[in-house]
């Protein structure tokens, strides 16, 4: 028997109001339309029920949605340098046309066009919170498909244990390449059962319209109960692999970051308290919660796991 518990996000908070909500919605049915047109998908596929994309309320992010302005201004892509501000170089980053390449322990090692790709999944739009390890967050709408549609069409055998998502790695346009001692090409993993948990999410799309280059379109993983490094841009390939893969940031300073990088309040980064978080785009700080606030779709991940530094 199914019993409702409240989950994390639907705790009272400030930043909510019916407004947002409504105006919200709207706006994403109307512009996910539009994003649907302009990724030149055929009829059939923009059509899902009557809705072109349809928003996920599973998900229900609980607070109002970050000024697209800020979103799409204040990032974080070290190929494109260390600032905030990236978005005009990013831009130089081609969107199409762009191949994703499956590979490592998969029955189906192939190399998808990402327009072909688009054909072949559902799309739907889902409101989703990022917390990036530097104590900032948005709430923002994505449009996209689950990350387990993309490895069933891999089919990864028996042995496959972690799947391994990379960057591209184009250095005609990324001046951060040039920055040798960065283990280029940004990479970052998880087990097979992160990737198969329905969270876990392939995005497209960014408030209705092509996820924009500074925000890691044409494609992106989002890993939205961890810390926001763990969420790859521009991604090139996706690897199955039994060997637990060490990402960019754990070469680069293991004791600050790890392979799991779970949001937890109470276990502060060494240089950052995690216990709150400033809302891009307000002078709010709101509590940090455990797991992002997605505990009830992820905590039992990790049951069993209690020697792994789950927080780092
Ligand atoms: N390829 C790549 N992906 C990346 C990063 C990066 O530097 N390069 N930064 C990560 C970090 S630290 C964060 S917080 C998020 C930021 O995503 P946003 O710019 O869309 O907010 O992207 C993550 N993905
Ligand atoms: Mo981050």
């Amino acid at each position: 028997m199914m019993i409702h518990r409240a989950r994390g996000w639907e705790l009272p908070e400030t930043a909510v109001t019916p407004e947002n909500w409504v105006l919200g919605r709207r706006r994403g049915l109307g512009l996910a339309a539009g994003l649907i047109a302009g990724l030149g998908l055929p009829a059939a596929a923009r059509s899902q029920g009557g809705a072109p994309v349809a928003r996920n309320e599973r998900f229900t992010p609980g607070r109002a949605l970050t000024p697209e302005r800020e979103a799409t201004s204040y990032n974080n892509y070290y190929e494109f340098g260390s600032g905030k501000n990236v978005s005009s170089a990013a831009g130089r980053l081609p969107q199409r046309p762009w191949t994703i390449r499956l590979e490592g322990l998969v029955e189906k090692p192939q190399e998808l066009d990402l327009d072909d790709l688009l054909k072949r999944v559902s799309l739907e739009e889902r409101v989703l919170r990022h917390r990036c390890v530097e104590a900032w967050a948005m709430t923002v709408p994505w449009t996209g498909f689950p990350m387990a549609d993309l490895v069933r069409l891999a089919a990864p055998t028996a042995a496959a244990k972690f799947v391994v998502f990379e960057t591209v790695r184009d250095t005609a346009v990324m001046p951060g390449l040039r920055q040798s001692w960065y283990p280029w090409p940004y990479t970052e993993g998880c087990t097979m059962a992160e990737a198969m948990n329905e969270l876990c999410f392939l995005a497209v799309g960014l408030y209705g319209k092509p996820v924009p280059p500074q925000n890691g379109g044409p494609i992106r993983v989002l890993f939205p109960w961890k810390y926001g490094f763990k969420s790859g841009k521009a991604l090139a390939r996706i690897r199955f692999t039994d060997t637990r893969p060490v990402s960019f940031w754990e070469k680069l300073q293991p004791s600050e970051y790890g392979f799991w990088a779970n949001v937890n309040p109470e276990v502060s980064h060494p240089r950052w308290s995690q216990a709150t978080e400033r809302l891009l785009g307000s002078n709010e700080r709101v509590p940090t919660r455990i797991y992002n606030g997605y505990g009830e779709f992820v905590a039992d991940l990790y049951r069993g796991l209690d020697g792994e530094k789950l927080f780092l």
